[in-house]
């Protein structure tokens, strides 16, 4: 019987820049690859993916109190900058039993100090971080498992 696992993949601010946007930290690939690169890997395991991207903080609040009530199997998020200063975030996932998996492009504690704190990640199960676009392949490897 095919498994009907719902993985959301939730990306933050200017990651719908990815491919032009600073691309000696983030990388070349644009969100879009990411996203086909995701729906190839779930599609051969089996589960559904639902990739979704916003500048707006309420937005992912929104979406992770929506995982919550479609009972998902799990969360994989990059909050971009929310990262370090959503309390709103980090509040919403403390609220709900979903896991949630916090990814990065970039390794933030090589980086500035502001990135240094992460208030999702202080809520968060897990965090994969510096691999570049490969943080969120290794994330769906890690919900898959869980
Ligand atoms: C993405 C961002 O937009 C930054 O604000 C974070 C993260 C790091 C990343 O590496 O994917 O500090």
């Amino acid at each position: 019987m095919a498994d009907t696992r719902k993985i959301y993949v939730l990306n933050g601010p200017n990651l719908n820049m990815l491919g032009t946007r600073e691309p000696e930290i983030y990388g070349y690939d644009t969100l879009d690859d990411i996203a086909e690169r995701m729906e190839d890997a779930a599609h051969r395991a089996h589960v559904e993916i639902d990739f979704r991207q916003s500048n707006h903080e309420g937005h992912l609040v929104d979406w992770v109190q929506e995982a919550h009530r479609e009972g998902a199997h799990a969360i994989i998020m990059n909050p971009g900058a929310y990262t370090h200063t959503s309390i709103a975030l980090h509040d919403a996932i403390k609220s709900i039993t979903v896991p949630v998996i916090e990814i990065h492009l970039s390794n933030p504690h090589t980086r500035e100090a502001f990135r240094h704190k992460s208030y999702v990640g202080m809520a968060a199960k897990g965090t994969i971080a510096g691999f570049g676009a490969m943080s969120y392949m290794l994330a769906l490897e890690a919900a898959l498992e869980l």
